[in-house]
């Protein structure tokens, strides 16, 4: 198994994908070993030095992001793909899956020259095409399975029930240490259709929640066997369905968890009896995809909650002493100065701990926004969607950049990794050397908390300058 993901912004990511796939492998009677290239300094010489001292039958590849989703400093990981694959595909049969490759399957597949993949969770079929694998069977037909040369499978992948990770073969500590959290998942599946987004794709729309008893027991082996003290709920939405996330929290504070966390938070399913119940578990910061200010956009995104919910749940989050970051997102359809106006006037009112800003929306293939960005030509029929494209087309885009930008830099707590508004390697190079816990904007916030109050109580009036710079933050919906 090889993680190919190396990037380390905003912060590593343990491979949480692979490690659900370990248990189920292992099951099957598989012999295992893992490579992790995020923390390799020669990714190529890895992949060979561990090719040489055990020749693999199968190499499994996740690849989890494409690009950084990030305009106009996009990055693509393509090429360090296929790198990693034309070194695997001679000696062995080369099997792709992951998020980004769920997103492109057959395009990605060509461009790497990999022998098949699958589309969406792996832990069902992966044993069956293993023994197809070994038994020289034709791999088609088996769900979510795509061959190369072929076209997406007639067979539709299967959404399983959510089990446990396995992760004794991977460095928990490592990503402790310097992503400054554990990541647990508690639930997957997104019942919106926000137009943009790829989570009902890859993980379906209907909810399948995990047993309460079954998360609490992974929390407890991380603190008990790794030492974990924070948590990033990687959840679409943690706070839905509400009876689920309650569930949960209780269970929590039942077992006494010595455990902070943090989780990505629908500004339309937040009561103040959840909001208690979650800090009372744990939670000192939500992420709320609040994508915008304005009415019009919130529709044109197809967004489930409205403006008032979004002043309600971040009050409520203010009052309760929760770090909040609200994520926005511009450049949806009808994005104009009014509307961007209305966003900046809402933040100006909430005053969040971070606003994390992304400008223009990566078009990806089966979303509304493609059919969109199709009509309006922003994208033509068959064109690939590989390497990034926004919207709006170019002109737009750099219009409504240009007018955030400078709203941004006139603002602290705003951070814009695209148009390096607030952000710095440096700084997150200093945090990661300090082993702060924690999503980096709180981190950040609580910094800058601190450098106020310590100006404050100088009576020589020295002071920092604060807030210190933000870092990319990761562009997320939710
Ligand atoms: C949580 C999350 C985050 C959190 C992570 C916090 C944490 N500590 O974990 C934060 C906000 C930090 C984040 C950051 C980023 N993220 Co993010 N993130 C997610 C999210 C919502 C869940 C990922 C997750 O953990 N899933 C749970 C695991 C168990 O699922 P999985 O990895 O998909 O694995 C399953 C299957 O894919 C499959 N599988 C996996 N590997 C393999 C291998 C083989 C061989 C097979 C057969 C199957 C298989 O089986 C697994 C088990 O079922 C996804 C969207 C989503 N719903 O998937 C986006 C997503 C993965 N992120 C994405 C991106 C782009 C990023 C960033 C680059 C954004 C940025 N500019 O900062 C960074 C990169 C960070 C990094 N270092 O890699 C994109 C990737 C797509 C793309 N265009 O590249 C996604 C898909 C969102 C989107 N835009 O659609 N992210
Ligand atoms: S943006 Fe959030 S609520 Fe909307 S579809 Fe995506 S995950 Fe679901």
């Amino acid at each position: 198994m090889i993680s190919a993901n190396r990037e380390r912004d905003p912060s590593p990511v343990f491979p949480l994908g692979l490690a659900y796939l370990a248990g189920p492998l292992r099951e099957a009677g598989h012999a295992t070993r893992l490579l992790d290239l995020c923390f390799e300094a020669d990714a190529p010489a890895a992949v060979r030095r561990a090719l040489d001292e055990e020749p693999p039958d199968v190499v499994l590849v996740s690849i989890r992001n494409l690009d950084n989703v990030t305009w106009p400093s996009s990055r693509s990981y393509v090429d360090g793909v296929r790198e990693v694959v034309s070194l695997c595909r001679e000696q062995a049969v080369v099997v792709l899956g992951g998020s980004g490759f769920s997103l492109e399957p057959v395009t990605l597949l060509a461009a790497t020259r990999a022998h098949c993949g699958v589309i969406g969770e792996g832990e069902d079929v992966l044993p069956h095409l293993l023994e197809r694998i070994g038994a020289g069977i034709p791999l088609q037909g088996l769900p979510g399975v795509v061959v190369a040369g072929d076209g997406l499978p007639a067979s539709p992948r299967v959404p399983a029930s959510v089990g446990t990770p396995s992760r004794s073969l991977f460095d928990v500590s490592r990503y402790l240490k310097e992503g400054g959290a554990a990541n647990v998942q508690t639930k997957r599946g997104c019942p919106f259709g926000c137009v943009y987004c790829t989570y009902p794709v890859l993980e379906g729309s209907r909810v399948r929640t995990r047993p309460a008893a079954d998360v609490v027991r992974e929390l407890r082996a991380l603190v008990d066997d790794h030492g974990v003290d924070y948590v990033e709920f990687c959840d679409d939405i943690f706070n839905f369905p509400e009876p689920a996330a309650r569930e949960l929290c209780e269970a929590m504070i039942a077992d006494g968890l010595r455990l902070s966390w943090s989780a990505f938070v629908n500004p339309g399913h937040l009561d103040p009896e959840l909001l208690d119940l979650m800090v009372r578990a744990g939670c000192d910061a939500v992420e709320l995809g609040t994508d915008s200010g304005s009415p019009a956009i919130l529709r044109s995104l197809g967004k489930s909650f409205t403006v008032e919910e979004v002043r309600r749940s971040s009050r409520l989050c203010r009052d309760a002493g929760v770090a909040t970051a609200h994520y926005l997102l511009f450049g949806g359809p009808g994005e104009n100065d009014g509307t961007i106006a209305e966003s900046v006037a809402l933040m100006d009112e909430l005053a969040p701990d971070a606003v994390i800003v992304m400008v223009g929306i990566r078009i990806y293939a089966g979303t509304e926004l493609h059919a969109v960005a199709l009509r309006e030509g922003v994208v033509s029929e068959g064109q690939s969607l590989l390497e990034p494209v926004f919207y709006p087309a170019e002109p737009d885009l750099r219009r409504i950049a240009e007018r955030v930008a400078g709203e941004a830099g006139r603002r602290r707590t705003w951070i814009v990794p695209g148009l390096d508004v607030n952000t710095s390697a440096g700084v997150l190079e200093m945090l990661r050397r300090r082993q702060q816990r924690g999503p980096v904007w709180k981190v950040l916030a609580q910094r800058s908390r601190w450098r106020g109050r310590a100006a404050h109580a100088d009576p020589e009036g020295r002071r920092e300058r604060g807030p210190g710079p933000a870092v990319p933050a990761g562009s997320r919906p939710g």
